[in-house]
């Protein structure tokens, strides 16, 4: 057995049911780590190198304690003074007769006596009591450097009892919520963790480093996507060559279908992508049904956006202008505003591409006969924005969640008009013009540069 952890490795211990594994997949952004309301549900203690460039530590998510007061008595039978403690630990975990009946608690144990870091979980929303003790006692007969953590499960009711608790027994308390995504958080418990194990201070700081650089790349990489994204849909098109025009004619539904079906499927891909940039591998999304299904012209509804005759009048024109063949500067803002509903177009992956408004049906005869049929490719000027909008509604969503959520990922609507409106009037104007006339986006680069500013911004 490998008697020593060079690199920083921390065991997070606790009753079960505590939210240790959530923690675990909190830090580690691993959204495959089981959690469950059920008690017991990690029953092996399971070892997670988490490797940021040339930098990492390992967490082991482990068993809750499961019979503490019983395994005292053991220890304190097997040690008579405090200088004995650690090798009655160490004989515990070592000992069949426990490893059968303390199967939990050597699991355990055994990291922890291998060398990792203590962390101890607790729930700041339930009281304080003394069965607690137990374990907290036989952490500390390990003589490893410790902290505790107070997880406010349902509130935060009792973390100032559970604070002055814990503080007897050990030098560090923080509170983690490990349903938050809050990066300051995170940073401080890693910031933590250099204090009570000090040997570990110069890669733990890496660590704290490399996670901001994992930021920005991550947003490099969604920028990128996106504008791949646009490119792809915007000049997308399908055609079949026929003999006779009347084959060509009744060509028409079948291409639409298809068109719809596989534009749906490169945006559903891209998606999936953004997801797995953001280390998200099994994570479901809904896209929320919005009061403007069907109605998407409607400009009644555009208020319950707060859209208001000012910026409506300003994005006219400018839309009006990129787009060239919009027939009047009303229906220009219209057509601009739907765009800026972005997520305006949520509602289901259907609904959003009714191919007759969006897309150019032709057919042409061909120069040595017969007929093609064309489907694409996208003619509306909306269509970027509300892909945009789309993608940058999932993009919030995971921002907003950590790994330990398991629930679905409810998308809701982004307000891309004041993303635009927070851009420097330059930025914003190229970048409407692109997004209005993305066939004629050159250079994928320059495009990603406009994009930037929409995924940067929060
Ligand atoms: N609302 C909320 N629920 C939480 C929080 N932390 C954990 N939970 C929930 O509490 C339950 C237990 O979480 P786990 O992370 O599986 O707990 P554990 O300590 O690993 O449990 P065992 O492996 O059974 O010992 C799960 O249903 C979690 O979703 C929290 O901060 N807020
Ligand atoms: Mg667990």
């Amino acid at each position: 057995m490998n008697m020593n952890i060079e690199k920083p490795a921390f065991a997070v211990v606790g009753h079960p049911n505590k939210g240790k594994s959530s923690i675990v997949a909190a830090l580690a952004q691993n959204d495959a780590i089981e959690i469950s309301s059920r008690s017991g549900t990690t029953k092996n203690a399971e070892s997670l190198d988490i490797t940021l460039g040339d930098a990492g530590y390992t967490l082991i998510d482990t068993p809750g304690f499961q019979r503490p007061t019983a395994a005292l008595s053991w220890l304190q039978e097997h040690a008579e003074s405090a200088d004995q403690r650690l090798s009655a630990v160490r004989e515990f975990v070592q000992s069949e007769a426990c490893r059968k009946s303390f199967p939990d608690e050597v699991a355990l144990l055994e990291p922890i006596m291998r060398g990792a870091a203590i962390l101890y979980v607790v729930d700041g929303s339930r009281p304080y009591n003394p069965d607690y003790e137990a374990e907290m006692e036989i952490l500390r007969w390990t003589g490893k450097p410790s902290m505790a953590l107070i997880n406010p499960i349902e509130s935060h009711a009792y973390i100032d009892v559970w604070q002055q608790a814990l503080g007897q027994y050990f030098k560090v308390v923080r509170v983690f919520n490990p349903m938050l995504a809050d990066r300051l958080r995170r940073d401080e418990i890693l910031e933590a963790f250099a204090v009570i194990a000090p040997q570990w201070r110069a890669e733990i700081n890496r660590v704290r480093a490399l996670y901001s650089e994992q930021e920005l790349e991550q947003q490099q990489q969604s920028t990128q996507l996106l504008a791949e994204l646009l490119l792809q849909l915007s000049n997308y098109q399908l055609s079949q060559q026929t003999l006779s025009k009347m084959q060509a004619e009744a060509l028409k539904p079948v291409l639409e279908k298809r068109y719809r079906a596989e534009m749906a499927a490169i945006e559903n891909a891209a998606h999936r992508r953004l997801k797995e940039i953001y280390a998200y591998y099994h994570l479901d999304s809904e896209i929320d049904e919005l009061p403007l299904e069907g109605e998407l012209f409607d400009t009644e509804k555009w208020v319950i956006w707060g859209l208001d005759r000012k910026r409506l009048a300003l994005t006219a024109g400018l839309t009006g202008a990129g787009a060239g063949a919009l027939v009047d500067a009303s229906l220009a803002g219209s057509s601009f505003m739907l765009g800026a509903l972005g997520a305006g177009i949520l509602a289901g992956a259907g609904a959003w591409l009714s191919a007759d408004q969006i897309a150019n049906f032709r057919i042409s005869g061909l120069p040595l006969g017969g007929y093609e049929a064309r489907q694409g490719p996208i003619k509306n000027t909306n269509f970027a924005f509300v892909v945009a909008g789309r993608f940058l509604s999932l993009l919030d969503a995971l921002r907003d969640r950590t790994h330990a959520q398991r629930e679905t990922a409810q998308l809701r609507p982004t307000d891309l008009a004041s993303r635009l409106d927070a851009l420097d009037e330059r930025d914003r104007n190229a970048l409407i013009k692109s997004l209005t006339r993305v066939s004629r986006v050159t250079s994928i680069e320059q495009f990603a540069r406009e994009l930037a500013p929409l995924i940067t911004s929060d």
